[in-house]
Protein backbone atom coordinates (compact mmCIF):
# COMPACT_ATOMS: atom_id res chain seq x y z
CA UNK A 1 0.00 0.00 0.00
CA UNK A 2 1.51 3.32 -0.75
CA UNK A 3 2.73 5.50 2.10
CA UNK A 4 4.24 8.89 1.15
CA UNK A 5 7.61 9.22 2.11
CA UNK A 6 8.37 13.07 1.38
CA UNK A 7 6.49 15.78 -0.02
CA UNK A 8 8.03 18.62 -1.35
CA UNK A 9 6.87 22.25 -3.23
CA UNK A 10 8.38 25.43 -4.95
CA UNK A 11 7.13 28.13 -6.30
CA UNK A 12 8.00 28.26 -10.20
CA UNK A 13 6.56 30.38 -13.10
CA UNK A 14 4.16 30.18 -15.61
CA UNK A 15 3.51 30.82 -19.10
CA UNK A 16 2.75 34.71 -18.20
CA UNK A 17 5.97 34.50 -16.05
CA UNK A 18 3.29 34.52 -12.79
CA UNK A 19 3.96 32.11 -9.74
CA UNK A 20 2.43 29.17 -9.81
CA UNK A 21 3.48 25.52 -7.97
CA UNK A 22 5.49 22.85 -8.47
CA UNK A 23 5.39 20.05 -6.16
CA UNK A 24 7.64 16.27 -5.73
CA UNK A 25 5.83 13.69 -4.01
CA UNK A 26 8.12 10.41 -2.65
CA UNK A 27 6.17 6.89 -1.81
CA UNK A 28 7.70 4.37 0.71
CA UNK A 29 7.75 1.85 -2.10
CA UNK A 30 10.33 3.94 -4.42
CA UNK A 31 8.03 5.89 -6.62
CA UNK A 32 8.35 9.46 -7.30
CA UNK A 33 6.49 11.86 -9.23
CA UNK A 34 6.18 15.85 -10.06
CA UNK A 35 3.71 17.81 -11.10
CA UNK A 36 2.68 21.79 -12.03
CA UNK A 37 -0.46 23.84 -12.09
CA UNK A 38 -1.19 26.07 -14.45
CA UNK A 39 -3.76 28.82 -13.45
CA UNK A 40 -6.80 30.73 -15.59
CA UNK A 41 -7.13 34.50 -16.55
CA UNK A 42 -10.61 34.44 -17.85
CA UNK A 43 -11.53 32.08 -14.21
CA UNK A 44 -15.00 31.56 -13.43
CA UNK A 45 -16.98 32.31 -10.08
CA UNK A 46 -17.77 29.22 -8.94
CA UNK A 47 -14.26 28.06 -9.45
CA UNK A 48 -12.18 26.73 -6.15
CA UNK A 49 -9.73 28.91 -5.06
CA UNK A 50 -6.52 29.75 -6.36
CA UNK A 51 -4.20 31.05 -3.17
CA UNK A 52 -1.85 33.85 -3.55
CA UNK A 53 -0.20 35.69 -1.05
CA UNK A 54 -1.72 38.93 -1.84
CA UNK A 55 1.50 40.92 -0.90
CA UNK A 56 1.96 43.94 -3.20
CA UNK A 57 5.68 43.89 -2.99
CA UNK A 58 6.11 40.94 -4.35
CA UNK A 59 4.33 39.45 -8.08
CA UNK A 60 1.63 42.45 -7.42
CA UNK A 61 0.29 39.96 -4.65
CA UNK A 62 0.57 36.84 -7.26
CA UNK A 63 2.88 34.87 -5.00
CA UNK A 64 2.06 31.20 -4.28
CA UNK A 65 4.55 31.15 -1.24
CA UNK A 66 1.36 30.75 1.19
CA UNK A 67 0.13 28.15 -0.91
CA UNK A 68 3.52 26.66 -1.10
CA UNK A 69 3.86 26.38 3.01
CA UNK A 70 0.62 24.75 2.71
CA UNK A 71 1.84 21.91 1.20
CA UNK A 72 5.17 21.65 2.87
CA UNK A 73 3.73 21.93 6.62
CA UNK A 74 0.29 21.33 6.75
CA UNK A 75 -0.30 18.69 4.17
CA UNK A 76 2.62 16.90 4.66
CA UNK A 77 2.82 16.82 9.17
CA UNK A 78 -0.56 14.95 8.06
CA UNK A 79 -0.11 12.80 5.24
CA UNK A 80 3.74 11.94 5.22
CA UNK A 81 3.70 8.38 6.59
CA UNK A 82 0.20 7.56 6.04
CA UNK A 83 -1.31 4.80 4.22
CA UNK A 84 -2.88 5.66 1.24
CA UNK A 85 -3.84 2.82 -1.15
CA UNK A 86 -4.62 4.60 -4.23
CA UNK A 87 -6.28 7.99 -5.45
CA UNK A 88 -9.08 8.61 -4.01
CA UNK A 89 -7.88 7.81 -0.97
CA UNK A 90 -5.31 10.84 -1.51
CA UNK A 91 -7.73 13.05 -2.75
CA UNK A 92 -9.97 12.59 0.07
CA UNK A 93 -7.74 13.00 2.73
CA UNK A 94 -6.72 16.52 0.90
CA UNK A 95 -10.52 17.09 1.06
CA UNK A 96 -11.02 16.19 4.81
CA UNK A 97 -7.68 18.40 5.29
CA UNK A 98 -9.18 21.80 3.87
CA UNK A 99 -12.82 21.15 5.07
CA UNK A 100 -14.00 24.26 2.90
CA UNK A 101 -16.70 23.68 -0.45
CA UNK A 102 -14.04 25.41 -2.35
CA UNK A 103 -10.69 24.71 -1.07
CA UNK A 104 -10.26 27.94 0.63
CA UNK A 105 -7.69 26.84 3.33
CA UNK A 106 -5.68 25.36 1.58
CA UNK A 107 -5.98 26.58 -2.11
CA UNK A 108 -6.99 24.37 -5.00
CA UNK A 109 -3.53 25.09 -6.65
CA UNK A 110 -1.96 23.47 -3.50
CA UNK A 111 -4.46 20.42 -3.08
CA UNK A 112 -3.80 19.61 -7.82
CA UNK A 113 -0.09 20.23 -7.42
CA UNK A 114 -0.59 17.21 -4.44
CA UNK A 115 -3.03 15.36 -6.36
CA UNK A 116 -0.95 15.25 -9.54
CA UNK A 117 2.29 14.24 -8.30
CA UNK A 118 1.06 11.42 -5.96
CA UNK A 119 -0.63 10.42 -9.41
CA UNK A 120 2.74 10.63 -11.59
CA UNK A 121 4.34 8.72 -8.20
CA UNK A 122 2.15 5.83 -8.08
CA UNK A 123 2.15 5.03 -11.79
CA UNK A 124 5.87 5.34 -11.70
CA UNK A 125 5.97 2.92 -8.28
CA UNK A 126 3.29 0.57 -10.79
CA UNK A 127 5.53 0.98 -13.90
CA UNK A 128 2.49 2.37 -15.48
CA UNK A 129 2.47 5.53 -18.00
CA UNK A 130 0.48 8.31 -16.48
CA UNK A 131 -2.37 7.32 -18.93
CA UNK A 132 -2.73 4.32 -17.61
CA UNK A 133 -2.30 5.08 -14.37
CA UNK A 134 -4.99 7.62 -14.90
CA UNK A 135 -7.35 5.45 -16.84
CA UNK A 136 -7.39 2.66 -14.28
CA UNK A 137 -8.52 5.28 -11.58
CA UNK A 138 -11.47 5.78 -13.34
CA UNK A 139 -11.94 1.81 -14.43
CA UNK A 140 -11.57 3.11 -18.10
CA UNK A 141 -10.63 -0.35 -19.87
CA UNK A 142 -10.50 1.86 -23.19
CA UNK A 143 -8.49 4.98 -23.14
CA UNK A 144 -8.36 6.87 -26.56
CA UNK A 145 -6.88 9.56 -27.96
CA UNK A 146 -8.83 12.75 -28.01
CA UNK A 147 -9.38 15.33 -30.83
CA UNK A 148 -7.23 18.18 -30.33
CA UNK A 149 -9.15 21.88 -30.57
CA UNK A 150 -6.51 24.28 -31.58
CA UNK A 151 -6.37 27.84 -31.10
CA UNK A 152 -5.92 30.07 -34.36
CA UNK A 153 -7.25 33.67 -33.06
CA UNK A 154 -8.00 34.91 -29.64
CA UNK A 155 -9.52 37.91 -28.56
CA UNK A 156 -11.16 39.12 -25.30
CA UNK A 157 -9.03 38.75 -22.23
CA UNK A 158 -6.41 36.61 -23.63
CA UNK A 159 -5.64 39.10 -25.93
CA UNK A 160 -6.35 42.70 -26.74
CA UNK A 161 -9.88 42.57 -26.34
CA UNK A 162 -9.98 43.26 -30.12
CA UNK A 163 -13.18 41.30 -30.56
CA UNK A 164 -15.03 40.47 -27.60
CA UNK A 165 -15.23 36.33 -27.83
CA UNK A 166 -11.97 34.90 -26.25
CA UNK A 167 -11.21 31.95 -28.19
CA UNK A 168 -11.84 30.93 -32.62
CA UNK A 169 -10.37 27.16 -32.70
CA UNK A 170 -9.82 24.87 -35.04
CA UNK A 171 -10.89 21.26 -35.77
CA UNK A 172 -9.32 18.96 -37.88
CA UNK A 173 -12.37 16.70 -38.05
CA UNK A 174 -11.22 14.54 -40.74
CA UNK A 175 -8.07 13.74 -39.34
CA UNK A 176 -7.49 10.28 -38.32
CA UNK A 177 -4.13 10.76 -36.41
CA UNK A 178 -3.29 13.15 -33.78
CA UNK A 179 -0.31 13.35 -36.61
CA UNK A 180 -2.54 14.19 -39.28
CA UNK A 181 -4.73 16.36 -36.94
CA UNK A 182 -1.30 18.70 -36.40
CA UNK A 183 0.06 18.84 -39.72
CA UNK A 184 -3.44 20.00 -41.11
CA UNK A 185 -3.00 22.52 -38.35
CA UNK A 186 0.04 23.78 -39.24
CA UNK A 187 -1.27 24.38 -42.29
CA UNK A 188 -3.95 26.52 -41.30
CA UNK A 189 -2.31 28.52 -38.88
CA UNK A 190 0.73 29.30 -41.27
CA UNK A 191 -2.18 30.15 -44.13
CA UNK A 192 -3.79 32.21 -41.15
CA UNK A 193 -0.65 34.31 -40.32
CA UNK A 194 0.50 34.74 -44.00
CA UNK A 195 -3.35 36.09 -44.36
CA UNK A 196 -3.49 38.74 -41.67
CA UNK A 197 -0.42 40.05 -42.50
CA UNK A 198 -1.19 40.61 -46.32
CA UNK A 199 -4.42 41.79 -44.80
CA UNK A 200 -3.73 43.91 -41.62
CA UNK A 201 -0.38 44.30 -42.62
CA UNK A 202 0.80 43.20 -38.89
CA UNK A 203 3.52 40.27 -37.62
CA UNK A 204 1.59 37.59 -36.19
CA UNK A 205 1.53 38.96 -32.84
CA UNK A 206 -0.29 35.96 -30.41
CA UNK A 207 -2.09 36.05 -27.45
CA UNK A 208 -1.66 34.64 -24.31
CA UNK A 209 -2.08 31.20 -25.34
CA UNK A 210 -0.55 31.55 -28.70
CA UNK A 211 -3.52 32.52 -30.94
CA UNK A 212 -3.17 35.40 -33.86
CA UNK A 213 -4.84 38.22 -32.70
CA UNK A 214 -4.84 40.97 -35.53
CA UNK A 215 -7.15 44.08 -35.37
CA UNK A 216 -10.37 42.29 -36.66
CA UNK A 217 -12.77 44.82 -37.65
CA UNK A 218 -15.58 42.48 -36.52
CA UNK A 219 -16.66 38.94 -34.66
CA UNK A 220 -17.55 37.88 -38.11
CA UNK A 221 -14.85 39.01 -40.12
CA UNK A 222 -12.72 36.62 -37.86
CA UNK A 223 -15.03 33.70 -38.79
CA UNK A 224 -14.43 34.25 -42.34
CA UNK A 225 -10.71 34.62 -42.13
CA UNK A 226 -10.77 31.13 -40.48
CA UNK A 227 -12.79 29.88 -43.08
CA UNK A 228 -10.40 31.52 -45.90
CA UNK A 229 -7.39 30.04 -43.53
CA UNK A 230 -9.18 26.74 -44.11
CA UNK A 231 -9.46 26.85 -47.98
CA UNK A 232 -6.04 28.72 -48.15
CA UNK A 233 -4.80 25.63 -46.41
CA UNK A 234 -5.89 23.57 -49.62
CA UNK A 235 -8.73 22.04 -46.80
CA UNK A 236 -12.01 21.89 -47.53
CA UNK A 237 -14.30 24.14 -44.66
CA UNK A 238 -17.02 22.26 -42.41
CA UNK A 239 -15.25 18.59 -44.04
CA UNK A 240 -11.95 19.02 -43.28
CA UNK A 241 -11.85 21.29 -40.40
CA UNK A 242 -14.91 22.99 -38.80
CA UNK A 243 -14.18 26.32 -35.52
CA UNK A 244 -14.79 25.87 -32.47
CA UNK A 245 -15.90 28.93 -30.26
CA UNK A 246 -15.25 29.92 -26.37
CA UNK A 247 -17.11 32.82 -26.45
CA UNK A 248 -16.47 33.34 -22.73
CA UNK A 249 -19.46 35.75 -22.50
CA UNK A 250 -19.60 35.98 -18.51
CA UNK A 251 -16.45 38.59 -19.50
CA UNK A 252 -18.75 41.03 -21.56
CA UNK A 253 -22.50 40.10 -19.36
CA UNK A 254 -23.36 42.94 -17.05
CA UNK A 255 -27.04 44.02 -15.65
CA UNK A 256 -28.92 41.32 -18.74
CA UNK A 257 -26.95 42.17 -21.20
CA UNK A 258 -24.48 40.82 -23.58
CA UNK A 259 -21.96 43.72 -24.84
CA UNK A 260 -20.43 42.45 -28.10
CA UNK A 261 -20.82 46.31 -29.20
CA UNK A 262 -21.17 49.43 -27.10
CA UNK A 263 -24.86 48.52 -27.17
CA UNK A 264 -25.53 45.59 -25.70
CA UNK A 265 -28.34 42.93 -26.07
CA UNK A 266 -30.46 40.62 -23.67
CA UNK A 267 -30.15 37.08 -23.95
CA UNK A 268 -32.45 36.01 -26.60
CA UNK A 269 -30.83 38.03 -28.71
CA UNK A 270 -27.72 37.02 -27.64
CA UNK A 271 -28.96 33.20 -28.92
CA UNK A 272 -30.05 34.29 -32.30
CA UNK A 273 -26.40 35.65 -32.51
CA UNK A 274 -25.08 32.33 -31.58
CA UNK A 275 -27.75 30.42 -33.90
CA UNK A 276 -27.21 32.93 -36.68
CA UNK A 277 -23.29 31.86 -36.56
CA UNK A 278 -23.39 28.81 -36.08
CA UNK A 279 -25.62 28.00 -39.45
CA UNK A 280 -23.46 30.25 -41.14
CA UNK A 281 -20.09 28.93 -40.21
CA UNK A 282 -18.68 25.70 -40.06
CA UNK A 283 -19.08 25.71 -36.20
CA UNK A 284 -19.46 22.97 -33.60
CA UNK A 285 -18.80 23.41 -30.88
CA UNK A 286 -20.15 26.77 -28.82
CA UNK A 287 -18.20 27.54 -25.17
CA UNK A 288 -20.03 29.65 -22.75
CA UNK A 289 -22.22 31.51 -25.52
CA UNK A 290 -23.98 32.42 -22.53
CA UNK A 291 -22.64 34.07 -19.01
CA UNK A 292 -22.29 31.60 -15.87
CA UNK A 293 -25.42 32.98 -14.19
CA UNK A 294 -27.76 32.94 -16.95
CA UNK A 295 -29.00 29.69 -15.96
CA UNK A 296 -32.51 30.61 -17.37
CA UNK A 297 -31.24 30.95 -21.02
CA UNK A 298 -29.38 28.06 -21.46
CA UNK A 299 -31.51 25.87 -21.38
CA UNK A 300 -32.71 27.59 -24.66
CA UNK A 301 -29.35 27.67 -26.14
CA UNK A 302 -29.04 24.06 -26.08
CA UNK A 303 -32.63 24.04 -27.38
CA UNK A 304 -31.56 25.80 -30.48
CA UNK A 305 -28.35 24.37 -31.56
CA UNK A 306 -27.50 21.48 -29.03
CA UNK A 307 -29.16 18.90 -31.81
CA UNK A 308 -25.81 20.24 -34.49
CA UNK A 309 -23.35 21.87 -31.96
CA UNK A 310 -21.59 20.93 -28.86
CA UNK A 311 -23.27 23.61 -26.17
CA UNK A 312 -20.11 23.65 -23.81
CA UNK A 313 -19.98 24.49 -20.25
CA UNK A 314 -16.96 26.34 -19.02
CA UNK A 315 -17.52 29.23 -16.56
CA UNK A 316 -21.03 27.81 -16.17
CA UNK A 317 -20.16 24.52 -14.31
CA UNK A 318 -16.46 24.97 -12.95
CA UNK A 319 -15.56 21.29 -13.26
CA UNK A 320 -18.24 21.12 -10.31
CA UNK A 321 -20.38 18.24 -9.79
CA UNK A 322 -23.22 20.17 -7.96
CA UNK A 323 -23.39 22.36 -11.19
CA UNK A 324 -23.15 19.80 -13.41
CA UNK A 325 -25.73 17.96 -11.88
CA UNK A 326 -27.83 21.44 -11.91
CA UNK A 327 -26.66 21.79 -15.56
CA UNK A 328 -28.21 18.01 -16.82
CA UNK A 329 -31.48 18.64 -14.94
CA UNK A 330 -31.93 22.02 -16.89
CA UNK A 331 -30.59 20.78 -19.74
CA UNK A 332 -28.32 23.86 -19.77
CA UNK A 333 -25.72 21.86 -21.84
CA UNK A 334 -24.74 18.67 -23.80
CA UNK A 335 -20.90 19.33 -23.36
CA UNK A 336 -18.41 19.81 -20.16
CA UNK A 337 -15.09 21.69 -20.32
CA UNK A 338 -12.73 20.05 -17.37
CA UNK A 339 -10.17 21.76 -15.86
CA UNK A 340 -9.22 20.12 -13.05
CA UNK A 341 -7.58 23.11 -11.32
CA UNK A 342 -10.95 24.42 -11.44
CA UNK A 343 -11.90 21.76 -8.55
CA UNK A 344 -8.42 20.59 -6.87
CA UNK A 345 -7.94 17.03 -6.81
CA UNK A 346 -8.30 14.20 -9.67
CA UNK A 347 -11.11 12.33 -7.67
CA UNK A 348 -13.62 15.50 -7.70
CA UNK A 349 -12.92 16.21 -11.37
CA UNK A 350 -13.29 11.95 -12.14
CA UNK A 351 -16.56 12.96 -10.07
CA UNK A 352 -17.72 15.76 -12.60
CA UNK A 353 -16.77 13.67 -15.80
CA UNK A 354 -18.52 10.61 -14.86
CA UNK A 355 -21.91 12.91 -14.47
CA UNK A 356 -21.11 14.90 -17.34
CA UNK A 357 -21.10 11.41 -19.19
CA UNK A 358 -23.52 9.84 -17.27
CA UNK A 359 -25.87 11.83 -19.42
CA UNK A 360 -24.33 11.51 -22.73
CA UNK A 361 -22.40 14.73 -22.88
CA UNK A 362 -19.10 15.21 -24.91
CA UNK A 363 -16.04 16.11 -22.73
CA UNK A 364 -13.29 18.84 -23.39
CA UNK A 365 -10.14 18.80 -21.51
CA UNK A 366 -9.24 21.47 -21.48
CA UNK A 367 -5.31 23.42 -20.39
CA UNK A 368 -5.43 27.11 -18.97
CA UNK A 369 -4.33 30.34 -20.33
CA UNK A 370 -1.10 30.01 -18.04
CA UNK A 371 0.12 26.74 -18.32
CA UNK A 372 4.07 25.51 -17.47
CA UNK A 373 5.65 22.87 -19.48
CA UNK A 374 3.94 20.05 -17.62
CA UNK A 375 2.34 17.58 -19.92
CA UNK A 376 -0.02 15.68 -17.97
CA UNK A 377 -2.81 16.97 -19.09
CA UNK A 378 -2.65 14.89 -22.40
CA UNK A 379 -2.36 12.26 -20.14
CA UNK A 380 -5.37 13.03 -18.39
CA UNK A 381 -7.25 13.07 -21.73
CA UNK A 382 -6.32 9.60 -22.64
CA UNK A 383 -6.70 8.00 -19.62
CA UNK A 384 -10.29 9.23 -19.35
CA UNK A 385 -11.00 9.21 -22.97
CA UNK A 386 -11.97 12.96 -23.05
CA UNK A 387 -13.36 13.69 -26.88
CA UNK A 388 -11.59 16.87 -27.14
CA UNK A 389 -8.53 18.66 -25.75
CA UNK A 390 -8.13 21.94 -25.98
CA UNK A 391 -4.56 23.39 -25.12
CA UNK A 392 -3.94 26.79 -27.05
CA UNK A 393 -2.50 27.22 -30.54
CA UNK A 394 0.43 25.05 -31.64
CA UNK A 395 2.65 27.67 -30.73
CA UNK A 396 4.65 28.18 -27.52
CA UNK A 397 6.17 25.18 -25.29
CA UNK A 398 3.59 25.27 -23.01
CA UNK A 399 1.26 23.95 -25.46
CA UNK A 400 3.51 21.73 -27.43
CA UNK A 401 4.28 20.05 -24.52
CA UNK A 402 0.77 18.19 -24.68
CA UNK A 403 0.96 18.13 -28.22
CA UNK A 404 4.17 16.53 -28.08
CA UNK A 405 3.24 14.07 -25.69
CA UNK A 406 -0.54 13.03 -27.17
CA UNK A 407 2.00 12.54 -30.37
CA UNK A 408 4.49 10.12 -28.32
CA UNK A 409 1.27 8.50 -26.57
CA UNK A 410 -0.19 7.97 -30.39
CA UNK A 411 3.04 6.49 -31.84
CA UNK A 412 3.85 4.32 -28.45
CA UNK A 413 0.79 2.93 -27.74
CA UNK A 414 -0.54 2.83 -30.98
CA UNK A 415 -4.13 3.64 -29.16
CA UNK A 416 -6.27 5.69 -31.92
CA UNK A 417 -8.40 8.81 -31.71
CA UNK A 418 -11.92 9.33 -30.66
CA UNK A 419 -14.07 9.53 -33.76
CA UNK A 420 -15.32 13.18 -34.10
CA UNK A 421 -18.27 13.22 -31.59
CA UNK A 422 -21.16 15.18 -31.13
CA UNK A 423 -21.94 16.19 -34.30
C1 LIG B 1 -10.94 29.08 -21.08
C2 LIG B 1 -9.49 29.00 -20.69
C3 LIG B 1 -8.62 28.37 -21.72
P1 LIG B 1 -8.62 30.60 -18.82
O1 LIG B 1 -11.61 30.07 -20.86
O2 LIG B 1 -11.47 28.10 -21.57
O3 LIG B 1 -8.76 28.98 -22.98
O4 LIG B 1 -9.02 30.29 -20.34
O5 LIG B 1 -7.60 29.57 -18.44
O6 LIG B 1 -8.07 32.00 -18.86
O7 LIG B 1 -9.87 30.48 -18.03
MG1 LIG C 1 -13.53 29.02 -21.52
Amino acid sequence: MPRIKKLTAFEILDSRGRPTIWARCELGGGGVGEASVPSGASTGRAEALELRDGDPRRYRGLGCLKAVRNIQEIIADSLVGEELAEQQALDHALIALDGTPDKTRLGANATLAVSLSFARAAANASQQCLFEYLAAAIQNDTPHLPRPTINLFSGGKHAGGQVPIQDCLVVPVSARTIDEAMAMTFEVYQSAAELIAEKYGTRALTADEGGLAPPFPSVEAMFQDAVEAIRKAGLTPGEDVCIALDIASSQFFHNGRYFLDKEGINAKEMIQVLTGWQEKYPIVSIEDGLAEEDWEHWPQLRSAIGERCLVLGDDLLCTNPARIRKAIEARAANALLLKVNQIGTLTEAAEAFRLARSDGWAVTVSARSGETEDNWLADLAVGWSGDQIKVGSITQSERLAKYNRLLLIERQSGLTMRPMTGV
